[in-house]
This record gives structure tokens, sequence and C-alpha cells, in this order.
């Protein structure tokens, strides 16, 4: 059972955050919650699935929808994730249309842009990544967007340096409904660990390769348990690549590569799981994967569950 806060005026909520690859919804998601639940990137389509973040505070719980930025799908994956994206839309009290300050209108917003105006959900204009552009280029953004849409609110925020994040949580809280509390208070998220510690592999080779290989694995927790020898957490994962050339440029020269991912990886798993990691990384080709429904399921992708 939870633990239902029946405290009067609670307010509680979901609310998606929407918008195109690399915006940094992510890294806002992260910074609200304090911790890493949702890997970030310098690139696009990074977040595949939904992932939810929960705050909770004396008087409202507030739970974040992160999505796969709006991009035209290539692939059964790129599919799937933008169906994730635009589903949640209609089912949360709040949406949050992230944009970056840096970059300028583009296709994908207008895409997005049509969809807002199929649902009666408020939505908030965030102009993230302030901290890279003069205040006076400001005004001509929100110039640029307040003709195409009747946003509720309009929010310059800064979210890797927290810039009015502050504020814009408040804007966030006052727009919820009085509610009940749906997760416990110490919960900061509706994915099991083993998800998440599959995430923080993928980030480390998201961040260490180029080209091809970031956007062409997918990778499955094998086996996640205290080991009985000693006090550590014996983590076996295995990563899945399209081709053999991506496998060999994954291992690197005499294994040079994929050690490296596996001490990153293994630094941030220990922190999310409080605990000392042995961990275990295996390298496995399956051929274009990423149009394979059924691989895609095995992998975790499910729909049914979005
Ligand atoms: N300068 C600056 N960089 C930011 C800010 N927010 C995010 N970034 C960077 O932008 C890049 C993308 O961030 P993510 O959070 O992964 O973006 P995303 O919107 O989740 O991307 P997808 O999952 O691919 O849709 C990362 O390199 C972040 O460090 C910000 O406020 N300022
Ligand atoms: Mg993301």
């Amino acid at each position: 059972m939870h633990n239902m806060n029946t405290e009067k005026n609670f307010k509680s909520g979901f609310v998606s955050i929407i918008g195109r690859p690399n915006v940094g919804k992510s890294t806002y998601i992260n910074q609200v919650i304090g911790q890493k639940i949702a890997i970030m990137s310098d690139k696009p389509q990074t977040t595949r699935n939904k992932v939810q973040g929960v705050l909770t505070t004396s008087d409202a719980q507030i739970i974040l929808i992160d999505t796969p930025g709006i991009h035209k799908p290539k692939h059964k994956l790129g599919d799937f994730m933008m169906r994730v994206a635009t589903n949640t839309l209609k089912e949360v009290d709040l949406i949050l249309f992230m944009i970056n300050a840096v970059e300028g209108f583009g296709r994908g917003d207008e895409f997005i842009i049509e969809k807002l105006k199929t649902v009666q959900t408020p939505v908030f204009l965030v102009i993230n990544k302030i901290d890279q552009v003069h205040p006076d280029e400001l005004l001509s953004i929100i110039d640029d967007y307040k003709g195409l849409y009747d946003f509720s609110e309009i929010i310059p925020i800064s979210a890797l340096e927290g810039q009015n994040t502050d504020r814009l949580l408040q804007q966030i809280k006052d727009y919820l409904p009085e509610g009940p509390q749906y997760y416990p208070a110490d919960q900061i998220t509706d994915h099991p660990e083993r998800f998440i510690v599959a995430e923080l592999i993928r980030e480390k080779v998201l961040h260490l390769t180029r080209e091809e290989v970031p956007h062409s694995i997918a990778v499955v927790i094998e086996k996640m348990q205290k080991s009985q020898e000693s006090e550590k957490i014996h983590v076996m994962a295995t990563i899945i690549v399209e081709r053999s050339s991506q496998k060999g440029i994954i291992i690197g020269k005499q294994g040079s590569m994929l050690k490296e991912v596996g001490k990153r990886a293994r630094l941030d798993i220990e922190n999310l799981l409080g605990s000392k990691v042995y961990l275990e990384l295996w390298v496995k080709v399956q051929k274009d994967w990423r149009n394979k429904l059924t691989q895609l399921r095995d992998f975790g992708f499910r729909e049914d569950e979005y």
C-alpha cells in the first residue's frame, strides 16, 4: 500500500516534457529530482523510453515524464519512440514544451505544435539553455513562438545551471489539481533499478563512441544479484550491436573501449545502488534489431507498458 497523504490541499499530477531531440529534457528531470534517473548526452535521440521522475514535497507530488525527442522515425524503434512521446500528451495534467534557446524554430516544433492543438491540456513553453544566449535574444525567441500557440506560461530556464528552475517548479505546482500522493515519498522513479542500470551503461557508450555506433546499441541486463563471496552486487550485461564492425569498435584495441565503458558505468551504478558493484560486460551482434518487433520486445521496448 502506498502511504497516502491525506493532508488538505495536497496537490499532485503528471507533467509531460516534450520537445525536439537534445533540447535538455532529461537534464531538466535530473536537475529537479537531484539524481540521475534519465541518461543524457550531446547526441540526439538519447532517450528511448518514457521515464518518470517523482518529486515529493510537503504540499505536492509532481510526476515528471521524460519522453524521446520528436524526430522523423527511420526504423521501428523510431516509430515506437514517437508513439511514446505523443501518447503521454492526452493523459497528463500539464505539458512542458521545451525548446533550445540557441537553435531557432524548426520543423520538429511545427509537428509538436500541431499535436498540442489536438489536446485540451495546459502547455508551458520552456526555453532552455539560456546560459548560452544574451538576454536580448530571448525576446525574439518568445516572439517567434508566441503567435503559434496560446501557451499558459512562458518560462526561460537553464536546466544545466539551475537558473529559474525554482520558479518553473512553483508554476507547475500552481497548475496541478488537488490530488493524492501516488508514490511513496522516497520513490524517485517508476522504473526498476535494472532499467536504469542498463541505461547508465548505454549512456557511457553514447559518450565514448561516434557516428552510427551510439544509435545502434541496446543493453540487456542478464543478471543482477548480490554475490555470495563478497559484499558486491554482480551485474552481468550484454551490449547488443547491429554489425560486427560495431562490435569491434565497442570492444576496442585489446578490450580498451569496453574496459573504459565498464569503469565509468560501474561508478554510476555504484552511486545508484549505494553498493560496490562487479560489472561484467559482453557484446553481441543482432543484425538489424531496430527493425525487428520481436527483438524490440526482447530488449524491453514494450508498447503495452506505455
Ligand atoms: N549549456 C547548456 N547545456 C544544456 C542545458 N541543458 C541540457 N544541456 C546539454 O544538452 C545536451 C542534451 O541534453 P539531454 O538532456 O540529453 O537532452 P534531451 O532533450 O533529453 O535529448 P533526447 O533524449 O535525445 O531527446 C547535453 O549535452 C546537456 O548537457 C542547459 O541548460 N545549458
Ligand atoms: Mg533525453
